[in-house]
Formats: structure tokens, C-alpha cells, sequence
């Protein structure tokens, strides 16, 4: 296991001036900080609390797509989606690695999310009723991923830095592959063409929530660009999602469900309209279309793989065993 031999928490640490101003130096040195090195309990938790829930998003992300593996429309379809499923709880699967690194375990983390306590993206609360709707999984929300995520790939902690590497590698597969079926539907008939604007409106403006509450609103952003952790604020990720976004729309003759959307020459940004963060904020707290099917569906297989988790440590707490008996024997 990635975390093997880590110590984790580090209770004994006295968190003086002199202590906090040399971590702030390593920090704007770009020095990664690895899992023994001492850091202060708030950057653990910082991380912990960011890492597990995005752990949670791509885990839980998988619920929308899986939906559509039986249904999709050929065997190609089906491959890659099946695939790129696949790789989100793979991505989960690193996060929640990354995390353990801080002294949490997977159950705990898994508890949280459970018991409603840890969060995890808004985006994965919305149906997805349609083929269509695969489609704009993949452009829209693996394209806002990755704009969230190349950042990090710089973080300062190195698990989370360099699991996010190969995460986006894939991410970035991935919102290829969705732009390509919202394309081809988008050139087929009318009624498919229909169905990809109809989940377009649907999927654009939840995608812009995705990057979290406005600048002014974001309690944790300042502390965790000073830490950078983050290295961009909610707003400018935002911003530049919907610069890269508008143009792909156009070019497959899709629109924007925005009136407001227009360039902007002085600013040499697209202005677009208000987000909804009443919904955003109903959304979050449980309140959307899917969040009761979502975490049931989770309790669910966690219950049911209770039995695989007990039978996987008792088969490596053997092996273990047979491993230190033949060394002795050897001795
Ligand atoms: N949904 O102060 P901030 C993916 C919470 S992965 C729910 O701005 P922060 C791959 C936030 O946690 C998608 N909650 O917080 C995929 C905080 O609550 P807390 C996930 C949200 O952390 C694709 C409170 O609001 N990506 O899509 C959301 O500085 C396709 C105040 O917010 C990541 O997790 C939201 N949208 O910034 C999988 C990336 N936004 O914790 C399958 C890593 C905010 O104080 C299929 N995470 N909140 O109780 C981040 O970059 C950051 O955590 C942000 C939020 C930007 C999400």
C-alpha cells in the first residue's frame, strides 16, 4: 500500500512562530512536502478534508456514467465507456491512497461520506436520462476537471501532486471522448442534434458550479493559495473554462444556454451570467435530484463488500504469516 510505513499525525509537534515561518519558506521555495516531514495540523487537515472528498467525487462520479454501460449505443461506446469508468475509481482509489499518507484511513474517510459529514462534487447529484447526457459528462465535467486539476499537479504536497499527473492524463482522455460523442450527435439527425443541445442545457450550468462558491464566498481558498495547495482561486478556473468551452461549443453548432455569455475586448474574456448558488447550496447540503440515490448506492456496495475487504486483509495477514515462518525456518 502507498502509505505503508508512514507515520502519519504527528502529535507531538509545537506549532511556534519560528516553525510556521520556516514550513511558509519551503512552501515558496516550491519544496513538495512529503508525509514525515512536520506541517501544521491545519495544512494536514486542509488536505485531508480536499483530497477525501475529491476522492469522493470521482468515486461517486462513477455512479452517472455506470448507468449507461448496458445501454450504450455499440460495442466501441461501450468499450470506452466501460474504460473510462474504470479509470475514475482508479483515480478514487490513488486519492484515497494520497490521503492515508496524512494519517486517515479509508474507512474513516468512507464513514464521513456515509454519514453525510465529508462533501463531494455537486456535479454528481444531476441524472443523466439521455446518451447524450454520457456525452456531456465527458466534455463538460472532465473538461472542468482538468482545468481544476493541471493546478494541482503542482501542488505542494507531493502524493497529491503527483497522483493528480497521471490523473489528468486520463481526465484529458476522457473529455476527448465525450466531446466526440456530443459531436457526433450533435452532426446526426435533428432529434439526436436535439438531444445533445437538450443535455447541454442541462449539464452547463452545474459544470460552472463545479469549481466551488465565488471568490468572495470561498472560505478556504486564500489559506490554501498561500499553502498552494490551490493555484488558482474558484472564479479564475471558472473563467477560464468558460473562455476554452465556448468556442468547442460553437464549433459543432451547439449553444450556450447563457444570454448573457458575450466577449468581452477589454477584458479578453467571455462575461457570462449569473450562477443559480441558491441551487449550488441546496445541491451541496443534499437537496439535489440524485444526492439520496448517490449515497445509497455507495452505502450499498460498501455494505455488500464488507466480506471481500475481511477475506483480502485475512489472505495478506497469512501470507504475511507463511512469510515470517519460511524466513525463520531459513535462519
Ligand atoms: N461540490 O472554500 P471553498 C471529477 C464546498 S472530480 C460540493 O471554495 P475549496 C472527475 C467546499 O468543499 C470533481 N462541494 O472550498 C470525474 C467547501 O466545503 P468544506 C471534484 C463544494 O476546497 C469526472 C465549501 O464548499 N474535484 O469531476 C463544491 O477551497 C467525470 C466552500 O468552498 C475536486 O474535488 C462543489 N462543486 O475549493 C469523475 C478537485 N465546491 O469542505 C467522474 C479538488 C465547493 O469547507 C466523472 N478540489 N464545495 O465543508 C478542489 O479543487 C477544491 O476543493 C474545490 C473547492 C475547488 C472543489
Amino acid at each position: 500500500m502507498y502509505s505503508q510505513g508512514l507515520t502519519g499525525e504527528q502529535s507531538e509537534l509545537e506549532e511556534t512562530p519560528e516553525f510556521l515561518a520556516a514550513f511558509q519558506a519551503r512552501i515558496d521555495r516550491e519544496e513538495k512536502i512529503e508525509p514525515n516531514d512536520p506541517m501544521p495540523a491545519a495544512y494536514r487537515k486542509t488536505l485531508i478534508r480536499q483530497i477525501g472528498q475529491h476522492a469522493h467525487s470521482e468515486i461517486v462520479g462513477m455512479l452517472p456514467e455506470g448507468n449507461w454501460i448496458t445501454r450504450a449505443p455499440n460495442l466501441r461506446r461501450k468499450a470506452a465507456l466501460l474504460a473510462k469508468v474504470q479509470d475514475e475509481g482508479g483515480h478514487g482509489l490513488y486519492l484515497y491512497a494520497a490521503a492515508e499518507t496524512l494519517g486517515v484511513s479509508r474507512e474513516q474517510m468512507t464513514e464521513e461520506l456515509l454519514c453525510g459529514k465529508a462533501k463531494y462534487s455537486s456535479i454528481f447529484n444531476y441524472p443523466t436520462p439521455t446518451w447524450a447526457d454520457i456525452g456531456l459528462i465527458g466534455w463538460l465535467v472532465d473538461g472542468a476537471a482538468i482545468m481544476n486539476q493541471v493546478p494541482l499537479c503542482r501542488c505542494s504536497y507531493g502524493p497529491y501532486s503527483r497522483a493528480m499527473i497521471r490523473v489528468c492524463k486520463e481526465e484529458s482522455f476522457h473529455q476527448r471522448q465525450g466531446y466526440e460523442i456530443v459531436r457526433t450527435l450533435a452532426e446526426g439527425s435533428a432529434e439526436q442534434k436535439e438531444m445533445a443541445q437538450d443535455a447541454l442545457n442541462r449539464w452547463w450550468w452545474p459544470s460552472l458550479m463545479m469549481f466551488g462558491p465565488s471568490d468572495s464566498d470561498s472560505v478556504n481558498s486564500d489559506q490554501s493559495m498561500k499553502w498552494k495547495i490551490k493555484r488558482f482561486t474558484n472564479d479564475e478556473l471558472r473563467q477560464k473554462f468558460v473562455d476554452a468551452t465556448v468556442v468547442q461549443a460553437e464549433k459543432i453548432g451547439l449553444t450556450i444556454p447563457d444570454p448573457d455569455l458575450k466577449w468581452n475586448e477589454e477584458r479578453e474574456h467571455y462575461d457570462f451570467g449569473a450562477i443559480d448558488w441558491e441551487e449550488f447550496w441546496r445541491v451541496v447540503k443534499g437537496g439535489g435530484p440524485m444526492n439520496r440515490d448517490r449515497i445509497a448506492a455507495r452505502k450499498k456496495a460498501w455494505d455488500e463488500g464488507a466480506w471481500v475487504r475481511e477475506a483480502a486483509l485475512a489472505h495478506a495477514r497469512k501470507r504475511l504469516e507463511r512469510e515470517a515462518a519460511a524466513k525463520e525456518a531459513a535462519e
